[in-house]
């Protein structure tokens, strides 16, 4: 019984694992700590997302989210509708 409850346990947490993604996109377009705020602040109403951290100077967000809930596409979408460019997403 212990064992199949270990199997079951150890294959949510491969599949929790397997779901998370880290990734750095690069933007453009943040002047000051209150686009900062605004776009951690949007990030952060996401269930999908676990972390964020911006890089004003290098205009980087460093963004660890599940990517079952949300996808590149509506990274993207959500940096424009701020009013923020957005250049481009990779892996980290
Ligand atoms: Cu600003």
């Amino acid at each position: 019984m212990f064992k199949i409850l270990l199997t079951v346990f150890m294959l949510f947490f491969h599949l929790n694992v397997m779901a998370q993604n880290q990734v750095k996109v690069q933007i453009s377009g943040m002047t000051c700590q209150s686009c900062v705020k605004k776009i951690t602040e949007q990030f952060e109403t996401h269930d999908a997302v676990k972390k964020i951290d911006i890089n004003l100077k290098e205009q980087m967000i460093e963004l660890d989210y599940d990517e079952k809930q949300l996808s590149h596409q509506q990274i993207q979408e959500t940096i424009e509708e701020l009013g923020y460019h957005f250049h481009s997403i990779h892996p980290r």
